[in-house]
C-alpha cells in the first residue's frame, strides 16, 4: 500500500513525487506515455514551445536547479522543455518510482479501507491513501465528429498527438482546422513546407508576436543573481509571472489616444502577455478592451497585404477572452501565394470526402488534414478514467453539470483526491509551473496535518463546493471572459455544460485564500 499515487509524469507528476517523497511519504507515479514531460510529450507538432518567458516557465523549488539549468531561448521549444523535464527526472532520482506505458484506466474508493484501488490497462493493481491526478487539464484532444473523417485518403493528424517521426509537407496540399494556439504556431511552419496551405477558420485569433530569440545573456544574469526575489516578486502578480513590467498608473479611458497607443506599441515591441498586462482595466472593462484589440486589428491590418483577407482575420470578440495565441510570423503568413483563409464561421465543416472537404457548398481539395482543434479541457482528462469516489459515485455523473470542486484541487465524495491545476484553480491563467509548485506544497502540508491530527480521509462538504464554483462563476462574470466561445467556459465541445472553469482572481488572492483555509484547519473540509 501506498501513501500516495500519482498519475501523470508532467511537470506536475515530477514535482508531486520529489516533494510528498522527501517528505517521507511513499509515492509511485504512473504514466500513459512511454517517457516522462506529459503536455512537452505530446505536443510535439512543428514549432511547438511555450508561450510564458522561460525563466518564469520553470521549477522554482531548486536554487541549484534554478541556476545551474540555461535555456537557449527567451521562449523554449518543445524539444528543449522535453529534455529539461527529463533533466529534473534525472537528478531527483524520480524515475525508480516512474512506471510508464502505464495507463490508469480506474480508481475507486473503497469506503471500508479509506484507500484508493487503482488499475491499469494491463490489468496491475495499486492501493493508496492519496491520488494526486497530475494529468494536466489539457491533456484530451478534441478531434470534432466531422462526417466521412474515416474515409479521408491521405493522412490525419492532431497538433496534440503528433507522430514521433518527423512529418515531410513537402509538395502536399495540406489544410490546417483551427486557428488557436497551436494552429498559431505551427501554420507558419508548415506554410514554408507544403506545395498548397488552406487554413479553415471558425473564429479568428488575436496573436501577439513572440519576438522569440536565444536568450539575453545579460537579463538571464541579472534574474539568476536574485531569482528567489524574482520568483517572489512574480508570485504578487495576478498571473504569477511578468513582474519586471508594471501596468500603467491610469485607467485605459483615462488616457488619452496617443499615449495609449504608445504604451500599446511599446507593449507589442516587448512582445506576449505584456500587450494584456499595459492597462489594470484590459480583462475587466470592456470599453478598454475593445481599445487594445482595435489596436491589435490595426496591426494585422497592417501586416496582411489583402484587405479582404485582413478582415478575416481580425477577431470580433474580446481581447483576451480566449488565451491569447504567441506567434512567430503568423499573420505575415497569409500574405504567401501558397496559403489560403477559409471562413467557416457562417458555414461549418459539412463533411470530409476521400480528397477534401465541403463547407457552405463548396468542395475545398487537399491530399494532408491537420486538426488544430484542442482539448477537452479540465473534464475530459479526468471523466474518461473510471474514477468513482464514495457510493460508487462516478466523476462522469457527479460533474454532468459542470466540474463542482472546492479550492480548484478537490472534489466532494472523492476523500484523498487532489486534482492538480484543475478546473476552479487560476492555472489557465497563470505559469502552470508556479500555478503546479503552489498546489503540490499545498496537498504536502495538507497530508502531513492529516497525519499528524490523525485523521484518515479529507473532503470538501458540498456546500463548501457549491459556494466556490459560484464564486468563480461571479468573478469571471466581472470579467470580459464569459463573451465569447472558450475552452475555459467548455464552449468548445458540443454539447459539454457552459461553466466557466477557471477562476479568474488572480493568483496572490487564490493562494492567500488556500493558505487561510489550511491555518482554519481545512476550513470547508470535513475529516474522519
Ligand atoms: O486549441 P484551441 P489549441 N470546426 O481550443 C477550432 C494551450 N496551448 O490546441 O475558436 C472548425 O485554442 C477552434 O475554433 P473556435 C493554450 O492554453 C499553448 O490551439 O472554437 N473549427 C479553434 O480555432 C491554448 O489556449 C501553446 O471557434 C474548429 C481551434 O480549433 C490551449 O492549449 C500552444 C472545430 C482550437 O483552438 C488550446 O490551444 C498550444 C470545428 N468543429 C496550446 N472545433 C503555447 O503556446 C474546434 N475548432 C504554450
Amino acid at each position: 500500500m501506498l501513501d500516495v499515487l500519482i498519475v501523470g509524469a508532467g511537470f506536475g507528476g515530477l514535482y508531486a513525487l520529489h516533494k510528498l517523497r522527501s517528505q517521507g511519504l511513499s509515492a509511485l507515479v504512473l504514466e500513459a506515455a512511454p517517457s516522462v514531460g506529459g503536455t512537452w510529450w505530446a505536443n510535439r507538432y512543428p514549432g511547438a514551445r511555450v508561450d510564458i518567458q522561460s525563466l518564469e516557465y520553470s521549477y522554482s523549488f531548486s536554487e541549484p536547479l534554478q541556476q545551474q539549468w540555461h535555456w537557449s531561448e527567451r521562449y523554449a521549444s518543445q524539444p528543449e522543455l522535453l529534455r529539461y523535464a527529463s533533466h529534473v527526472a534525472d537528478r531527483f532520482e524520480l524515475r525508480r518510482d516512474i512506471r510508464l506505458n502505464t495507463r490508469v484506466t480506474k480508481a475507486h474508493f473503497d469506503e471500508a479501507a479509506a484507500l484508493w484501488r487503482i488499475g491499469s490497462d494491463d490489468g496491475r493493481h495499486w492501493s493508496a491513501r492519496f491520488v494526486v491526478m497530475a494529468i494536466g487539464p489539457l491533456s484530451t484532444p478534441n478531434t470534432p465528429a466531422f462526417e466521412g473523417l474515416e474515409s479521408f485518403a491521405g493522412p490525419v493528424f492532431h497538433s496534440a498527438a503528433w507522430p514521433h517521426e518527423p512529418v515531410d509537407f513537402g509538395g502536399r496540399d495540406v489544410a490546417v482546422v483551427g486557428t488557436g494556439s497551436s494552429a498559431v504556431q505551427l501554420i507558419p511552419i508548415i506554410a514554408e513546407q507544403a506545395r498548397t496551405l488552406t487554413v479553415f477558420q471558425r473564429t479568428a485569433a488575436y496573436a501577439v508576436p513572440a519576438h522569440n530569440g536565444p536568450l539575453d545573456a545579460e537579463r538571464e544574469a541579472r534574474i539568476k543573481a536574485d531569482y528567489a526575489g524574482f520568483r517572489a516578486r512574480n508570485r504578487r502578480m495576478r498571473a504569477g509571472f511578468g513582474s519586471e513590467l508594471s501596468p500603467h498608473p491610469k485607467p485605459t479611458l483615462e488616457v488619452n489616444a496617443p499615449e495609449r497607443d504608445a504604451v500599446f506599441e511599446q507593449r507589442w515591441a516587448i512582445g506576449g502577455f505584456s500587450l494584456l498586462g499595459a492597462f489594470v482595466d484590459t480583462l475587466t472593462d470592456m470599453r478598454a478592451n475593445e481599445l487594445c484589440a482595435e489596436f491589435v486589428r490595426g496591426k494585422i491590418r497592417s501586416i496582411v497585404r489583402d484587405p479582404a483577407v485582413a478582415e478575416r482575420l481580425c477577431p470580433t470578440h474580446p481581447i483576451g477572452c480566449k488565451r491569447l495565441c504567441v506567434d512567430s510570423g503568423y499573420y505575415e503568413t497569409y500574405n504567401r501565394a501558397n496559403v489560403t483563409l477559409v471562413d467557416v464561421s457562417e458555414h461549418p465543416i459539412e463533411h470530409i470526402t476521400p480528397g477534401g472537404l465541403v463547407t457552405g457548398g463548396r468542395d475545398h481539395r487537399f491530399d494532408t488534414l491537420v486538426l488544430a482543434t484542442g482539448f477537452d479541457a479540465f473534464t475530459g482528462p479526468l471523466t474518461r478514467i473510471d474514477l468513482r469516489g464514495r457510493d460508487g459515485l462516478h466523476i462522469r455523473d457527479k460533474w454532468r453539470g459542470g466540474p463542482l470542486n472546492y479550492l480548484g484541487l478537490t472534489v466532494a465524495g472523492f476523500p484523498n483526491l487532489f486534482n492538480l491545476v484543475g478546473p476552479g484553480s487560476t492555472s489557465a491563467f497563470t505559469s502552470v509551473v508556479l500555478a503546479i509548485e503552489h498546489h503540490v506544497d499545498w496537498i504536502g502540508e495538507c497530508i502531513q496535518w492529516l497525519d499528524a491530527q490523525g485523521h484518515r480521509t479529507i473532503e470538501p462538504s458540498s456546500e463548501a463546493e457549491s459556494q466556490w464554483v459560484q464564486r468563480v462563476n461571479q468573478i469571471a462574470e466581472q470579467t470580459v471572459y464569459p463573451h465569447c466561445n472558450s475552452w475555459y467556459l467548455g464552449a468548445n465541445i458540443p454539447g459539454k455544460p457552459r461553466i466557466f472553469m477557471p477562476l479568474a482572481g488572480g493568483f496572490p488572492a487564490y493562494a492567500d485564500r488556500c493558505a487561510a483555509v489550511a491555518r482554519e484547519g481545512y476550513a470547508g473540509f470535513v475529516m474522519r
